[in-house]
């Protein structure tokens, strides 16, 4: 025990090393709240995304609206970023406590800091390989989606565990900022001796306006820099949101100077996620010995020609691709369910549906019965007016309403039941 009576000789172990009066109960409250709606809506969000792409034979995914999905991810990846400034700002806050003395107090306390290790080091990992992969990197060797999915349960039980140890902390700083902020002029404010409080509570209002006149200016200066902190880091989170969501809410795509896609940049106006050359689809492979095969009762086997001679429908759809950028386009070609049905499909059916792809994890996908028979599923062979170019799934791809971009299938050349 001897060696653990005294703190080492080092600066951060040294009482008062850390000198920033910004740090308080309070403000470690406010950011950790801020924070953890962040991780809320992008762990919610993420579930979903899971979910729409391993369907839950419980759970039947509704095809209206046909943005939810675009929704979703737009806040997931938005959430995920916004929480990058604010764990940091988190971490800031609470560092000096990696130098308290003695490191462990007790077995709980012990168990406790392992929580809180492993919760920030899930939250590292988590958000940095989110952002690597919205910018189409995979530097890796693990399975992405698997790891993203698994780490987020390691993060739920720790924040649930960390919570529930600080919950008696952070309803005492929640408390002070209530009772000041609600009534500041009670008498219980203006005769509080501890100044300290109020300042804490960051809530010591307008030194100008001189409502604080009995509270000493070195506390309401505390208390105005801290409000500054609170506007910085709302800054801080505001500045990374407006300059990298523009990829998934178009309008702001002019000021989107740090996102991964433009929403509009690409052939015909719209992002490529894997090209034709990357997923090895060569015009031979779309020629004239090209044909769509749809597999049923009365089996169909369609050339491109058939393809164009047939009825046409035009619907306005986004590709929400899980990488964070979406867009909306107008989609002309087949409804999905008049092809079906010209093959003797049952309505009730789960189809998939094949690429020309020989490989890729996305080169086919499933499409449960209520997305095959939504009168806007279309096998689209045109869009925005044009046809298809061959990176956007010439000669025809599905797009089908709220889906994940990975299962808006390109170069399609056959349609099955699966069960
Ligand atoms: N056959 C096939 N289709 C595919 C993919 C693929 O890799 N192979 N990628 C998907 C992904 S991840 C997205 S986001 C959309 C994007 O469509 P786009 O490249 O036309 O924009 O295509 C989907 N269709
Ligand atoms: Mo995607």
């Amino acid at each position: 025990m001897g060696l653990l009576d005294k703190p080492p000789p080092l600066l951060p172990f040294k009482q008062g090393a850390f000198t920033s009066r910004l740090r308080s109960e309070q403000v470690t409250t406010k950011i950790g709240i801020a924070l953890a709606v962040c991780i809320a809506v992008c762990f919610l969000t993420g579930l979903w995304s899971h979910y729409q792409q391993h369907p839950l034979d419980w759970l039947t995914i509704p095809t209206a609206p046909v943005w939810l999905y675009r929704l979703s991810q737009g806040l997931h990846v938005a959430t995920g970023i916004a929480a990058i400034p604010l764990l940091l700002l988190k971490l800031w806050a609470v560092y000096p406590r990696l130098f308290e003395w003695p490191p462990i107090k007790s077995a709980s306390h012990a168990i406790e800091r392992v929580f809180i290790a492993v919760l920030v080091a899930a939250m590292i990992f988590q958000l940095t390989t989110g952002l690597i992969n919205i910018s189409q990197w995979y530097p890796w060797t693990f399975p992405f989606t698997q790891t993203h999915f698994a780490m987020s349960f390691v993060i739920l039980g720790a924040l649930f565990i960390h919570l529930a140890v600080k919950a008696p902390k952070i309803l005492a700083a929640l408390q002070v900022g209530r009772s000041t902020s609600s009534e500041p002029n009670s008498p219980d404010f203006a005769s509080e001796p501890n100044t300290e409080t109020a300042a804490e509570a960051g809530l010591v209002t307008d030194i100008a306006t001189g409502t604080d006149s009995d509270i000493d200016s070195n506390s309401a200066r505390t208390s105005l820099s801290r409000r500054n902190f609170f506007i910085a880091a709302g800054a801080s989170v505001g500045a990374v949101t407006i300059t990298t969501v523009g990829q998934s809410v178009t309008p702001l795509e002019p000021i989107a100077a740090f996102a991964p896609r433009a929403p509009t940049t690409g052939p015909q106006g719209l992002p490529v996620n894997r090209t034709a050359v990357a997923a090895k689809i060569t015009p031979t492979l779309v020629g004239s010995d090209y044909r769509l095969v749809v597999d049923g009762p009365s089996p169909l086997s369609l050339s491109i020609d058939d393809l164009q001679t047939m009825s046409q429908i035009d619907v306005d759809l986004p590709i929400a691709c899980v990488e964070g950028w979406s867009a909306n386009a107008r989609w002309q070609g087949i409804r999905l369910a008049d092809l079906l049905d010209q093959a003797g499909i049952d309505p009730e059916a789960t189809i998939q549906v094949s690429s020309l792809e020989t490989n890729g994890n996305y080169r086919t996908s499933v499409v449960a019965a209520n997305f095959a028979r939504d009168p806007l599923t279309v096998m689209a062979l045109r869009v925005n007016d044009e046809e298809l170019s061959l990176d956007h799934g010439y000669p025809i791809r599905l797009v089908a309403p709220n889906r994940p971009g990975v299962l808006q299938t390109k170069w399609i050349n056959r349609i099955e039941v699966l069960a």
